[in-house]
C-alpha cells in the first residue's frame, strides 16, 4: 500500500489554482470577476473557490470564500503598528500569511467538488510578488495543487513599445521566481484590440521596427540611442521568453475570451504536472517548514521586509505612517484574527481556531509583535 500513495496524490481530484497578478489598475479584479460568473453560468455550473488577499480594497465585485479583510483588519493595522497604506497593506499580507496553513486546510477539503480556485492579489503588484509573505503563499499553493499564474496587463496602456516590453520583463522576472505555468492575459481588448502584442511576441523584428518609429529612438547623429540599443537586444532575450508561455485577449468587461482564457488553464494543468509534479516532494517539505516557520517566529521573520524597505527608502517610511485624521468609524476595535470560511452554511462554526482559542483561554489572541 505504501508505494501507492505517490501515485495516490497525482491520481486524487484536485482543483487548478489561478493566480492573479498584475500592475494596479490592470483589472485583476474585474478579471476575477469575470471568470467568476463565466464558470457559474457553466452548464452544469462550476462555482470556483474564490480568495481575495487584498487587504485594502473597500469593494470586492465577487463573493469570495475566504477574504483575507476578514482575517485582518487593515485600518486597525495601520494603527497599532502605526503604519501608512503600503506597510499596512504588506504587514496585514504578513499577519495572514500565519494563518495559511488553515486557508490551505480548507481549500483542500473542498479539493472534490471544486474544480477552479481563484486568489485575487493586491493592487500594488510588488507587494505580492516581491514580498516573503508573497512568496510562501505561491509556493505553500503550488506545491499543494496544480497552480497557472494569471498576469493581467493593461492592454491599452502597453501599446508604446517601451511600456510594453517594461511590463514583459516585469512579468519574466515573475515567471522565472514562481517557475510555475504562466498565462498573459491581455485584458480591455474591448478598448484596444491586443494583437499588436501578438505580433510584437511572435516577431522580434515587428517589434524592433515599432520602437525604431517611435521619437527618441535616435540621437542628434542619427545614432541609436542607448536606450533603443538596449530595448533591442532585450527583445532578443524577451525572444526567448515568450516562447514559455501562453498569450489571450481578454475584456473583463464584456467577457471576450474568457473560454480562451480557461482553455489555456486547461493546457496549463498539463504543464504543470510534467515541469512541477517531479519537484513535488522537495516543495512539500519546503512548504511545511515555511508554514511552520512563520507560525513559530509569528512575524518577526516576514517584517523584515518591511524593515529592509524603510531603511532603503526613510523619507517614504516617514511619510507612510498611520494618519488619526483619516480614521474611519469603526465599532470594531480589535484586531480580528478569525479565518473565515464564507462558504460554510453554519455560522458561527466558521471561525477556524480563534473562538477555541477564547474558549480555552490558553492561547494569546493577540497579533505578535515584531521584536
Ligand atoms: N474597458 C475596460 N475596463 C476595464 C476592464 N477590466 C477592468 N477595467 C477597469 O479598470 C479599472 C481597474 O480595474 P480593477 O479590476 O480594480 O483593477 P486591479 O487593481 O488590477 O484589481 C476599473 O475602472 C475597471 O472598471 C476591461 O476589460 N475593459
Ligand atoms: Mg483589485
Amino acid at each position: 500500500m505504501e508505494n501507492a500513495s505517490s501515485s495516490a496524490s497525482s491520481s486524487k481530484k484536485q482543483p487548478i489554482v489561478i493566480i492573479t497578478i498584475g500592475m494596479a489598475g490592470a483589472g485583476k479584479s474585474t478579471f476575477v470577476q469575470r471568470i467568476n460568473s463565466y464558470l457559474h453560468a457553466q452548464d452544469p455550473p462550476k462555482p470556483p473557490y474564490v480568495l481575495n488577499l487584498d487587504p485594502a480594497v473597500t469593494h470586492v465585485p465577487f463573493e469570495t470564500n475566504i477574504d483575507i479583510r476578514d482575517t485582518v483588519n487593515y485600518q486597525e493595522v495601520m494603527k497599532q503598528y502605526n503604519l501608512g497604506p503600503n506597510g499596512g497593506i504588506l504587514t496585514a499580507l504578513n499577519l495572514f500569511t500565519t494563518k495559511f496553513d488553515q486557508v490551505l486546510g480548507l481549500v483542500e477539503k473542498r479539493s472534490e467538488t471544486v474544480d477552479y480556485v481563484i486568489l485575487d492579489t493586491p493592487g500594488q503588484i510588488e507587494i505580492f510578488t516581491w514580498s516573503a509573505s508573497g512568496a510562501i503563499i505561491t509556493d505553500a499553493v503550488a506545491s499543494s495543487f496544480p497552480t497557472v499564474i494569471a498576469y493581467v496587463i493593461d492592454t491599452p496602456r502597453s501599446s508604446s513599445p517601451a511600456t510594453f516590453m517594461s511590463n514583459m520583463l516585469y512579468a519574466c522576472s515573475i515567471l522565472y521566481k514562481t517557475k510555475l505555468p504562466f498565462i498573459l492575459v491581455f485584458n480591455k481588448t474591448d478598448v484596444q484590440p491586443h494583437n499588436f502584442a501578438l505580433e510584437w511576441m511572435q516577431d522580434f523584428e515587428a517589434f524592433q521596427a515599432a520602437l525604431a518609429t517611435h521619437s527618441g529612438t535616435r540621437d542628434s547623429e542619427g545614432e541609436p540611442t542607448y536606450m533603443n540599443s538596449l530595448m533591442n537586444s532585450m527583445s532578443l532575450v524577451l525572444d526567448e521568453f515568450y516562447k514559455h508561455l501562453k498569450a489571450v485577449g481578454v475584456s473583463s468587461m464584456t467577457g471576450d475570451g474568457i473560454r480562451d482564457f480557461f482553455a489555456a488553464v486547461d493546457a496549463s494543468r498539463e504543464e504543470y504536472e510534467k515541469d512541477y509534479l517531479p519537484e513535488l516532494e522537495r516543495a512539500r517539505a519546503a512548504r511545511d517548514q515555511s508554514l511552520q516557520a512563520v507560525k513559530d517566529d509569528s512575524l518577526n521573520r516576514l517584517m523584515k521586509d518591511l524593515e529592509v524597505d524603510r531603511a532603503k527608502n526613510p523619507d517614504a517610511a516617514k511619510l507612510d505612517r498611520w494618519d488619526p485624521a483619516e480614521e474611519e468609524e469603526d465599532d470594531d476595535d480589535d484586531l480580528d484574527v478569525n479565518l473565515i470560511d464564507r462558504s460554510d452554511d453554519a455560522w458561527p462554526g466558521n471561525y477556524v481556531d480563534i473562538t477555541r482559542a477564547r474558549r480555552n483561554g490558553e492561547e494569546d489572541i493577540n497579533w505578535p509583535r515584531p521584536a
